[in-house]
């Protein structure tokens, strides 16, 4: 059975064609493309038309090559939405999550409901750019789209209605906006009129694997298609990485590692204690009555965003020639706190990692290397310092560490998280988000029994790359000297 994937990441989408050979899983990428946010005076947006564009881009491809899918899934990154009106048109360009609009919004209402009160709800971490944040963000600026919105859509559900013409709220998805009640199931409706928004505007989440409908009349006309159907998939995009991971056990830490890293352990039900909202874990609903307990890490977007800044002014250079370089710098110069706020927003990175080494009254970095350096050893000494607080509050303890996503191509990384940890990293697949995508469209088909099945035939399928620790000692050193930097507090 021929299964289509979209995958869209805040760095670039891809379609995956997914077929079994044998029982193994072979997949073919059809089309990629960078996902490029827009700036428009202060506001940031996401294309989301070009978005579209490109997924329909997927489905002429996949005709001419004669690989027309029985099912299609879309998954992308969480939290951001498109609110649509009365004539069933979106009536605004969604927002990006890294836009300024939200500053301030989460401490306000942390105030006004209570963190407790919050956490309690939802489960969710706080992070300023979620849902709740967004969306009483622009009720505080006044707006005009929230008087003529009928109804919510993350952008998943939104490339899904441009698809098939339906309306529809995914779980996963759902839970990231801080606005879900996993305990009671259903969106958060205190919260909702806290900040003045309609229940109305909210269908009740389907699971993972729900049929969606399917293509809508018109795109099958314009594109000469039969009415392929549409899944539900676990449309949060860190969701379907953890579908994917080849774990043998219920019990296994996992990172999934892009623009952002999403470290944490899978959990049967939420974990709603005061120390998880003391860590600021969250408890993201996964596919098949998951849960991810699990923490954010500013992940290699501080990495993306330096090399995007340096090819803007001339410096250009291969992924390949920059890990080069990092390896040819100096070791354990300095260190960043990559989650400070000062890395959050989109800019010049070179001074922010500088100023940071400033005002914690470490070394400069100053080559290309050593400020790569610094991004990337900083973020490893982070990982550790997560799986620690994961092992807290699960109860459990790790051998290792599974990694998937497009960050596992840099092996320096993958080697260095290793040697932070002092334990064995398992490193595949590198697209995971859109393998854990086709898992869930075939155990919808009942090709797969279950996701245990899933990943026995995903690990079959993909070569796992193993990283021993190395040089414990340097490392365990330099987890002690990360600690005590990033205590200091940075204004
Ligand atoms: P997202 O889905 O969030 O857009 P990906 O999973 O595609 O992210 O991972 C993107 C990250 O992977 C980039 O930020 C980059 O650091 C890393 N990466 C991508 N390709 C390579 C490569 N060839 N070598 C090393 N690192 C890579
Ligand atoms: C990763 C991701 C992550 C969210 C962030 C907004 O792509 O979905 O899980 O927190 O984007």
């Amino acid at each position: 059975m021929t299964i289509l994937a979209y995958d869209l990441g805040a760095g670039s989408g891809r379609a995956i064609i997914g077929r079994l050979s044998d029982n193994r899983i072979v997949t073919q990428e059809i089309h990629r493309f960078s996902n490029d946010p827009v700036k428009v005076g202060d506001r940031l947006y996401w294309d989301i038309l070009r978005l579209y564009h490109e997924i329909q881009q997927g489905l002429v491809i996949a005709k001419q090559e004669r690989m027309l899918p029985e099912s299609i899934g879309i998954d992308s990154w969480a939290v951001d939405f498109g609110l649509i009106g009365r004539t069933g048109e979106l009536l605004a360009n969604p927002s990006h999550y890294r836009d300024w609009h939200t500053h301030g919004v989460m401490e306000q209402m942390q105030n006004e409901l209570g963190t407790e009160q919050i956490f309690e709800s939802t489960g969710i971490q706080f992070l300023g750019f979620n849902t709740l944040y967004q969306l009483a963000a622009m009720r505080r600026n006044g707006s005009p789209v929230l008087k003529e919105a009928e109804r919510f859509l993350m952008i998943p559900d939104l490339l899904r209605y441009f698809m098939t013409g339906e309306m529809i709220n995914e779980f996963t998805n759902a839970t990231t906006t801080q606005m879900y009640n996993s305990r009671q199931q259903d969106w958060d409706r205190k919260l909702l009129s806290h900040i003045g928004i309609p229940s109305s505007w909210f269908g009740r989440p389907v699971q993972p694997g729900a049929p969606a409908g399917h293509l809508r009349s018109s795109l099958m006309v314009d594109l000469g298609l039969p009415a392929i159907p549409v899944t539900a998939v676990a449309e949060h995009d860190t969701a379907s990485a953890v579908v994917a991971v080849p774990a043998l056990s219920d019990s296994f830490a996992y990172l999934s590692c892009g623009t952002w890293s999403l470290m944490g352990t899978e959990v049967s039900e939420p974990v709603i204690t005061e120390q998880a909202r003391e860590l600021n874990f969250t408890n993201e609903g996964g596919a098949y009555g998951t849960y991810r307990l699990l923490k954010n890490i500013m992940g290699l977007w501080i990495f993306q965003e330096y090399k995007r800044e340096c090819e803007r002014d001339g410096h250009h250079a291969s992924y390949s020639e920059w890990i080069q370089h990092t390896a040819g710098s100096a070791p354990f110069l300095s260190f960043i706190d990559p989650d400070d706020t000062l890395f959050l927003h989109a800019g010049d990175m070179r001074s922010r990692v500088r100023q940071y080494c400033r005002q914690t009254g470490q070394q400069l970095p100053d080559t290309y290397g050593a400020v790569a350096r610094c991004i990337f050893e900083s973020l490893v000494l982070k990982y550790r310092y997560v799986l620690e607080q994961t092992e807290q509050l699960s109860g459990k303890r790790f051998d290792g560490l599974h990694m998937v996503g497009g960050g596992i191509q840099n092996r320096l990384l993958c080697q260095w998280t290793a040697n932070a940890l002092g334990r064995p990293v398992w490193a595949g697949p590198a697209e995971g988000s859109a393998i854990g995508n086709l898992a869930v469209q075939w155990i919808a088909q009942g090709t797969f029994s279950d996701i245990r099945e899933a990943r026995a035939v995903i690990r079959d399928s993909f070569p796992m790359d193993i990283y021993e620790p190395q040089e414990s000692e340097a490392w365990e050193d330099a987890y002690g000297r990360f600690l005590r930097l990033t205590a200091i507090p940075v204004q």
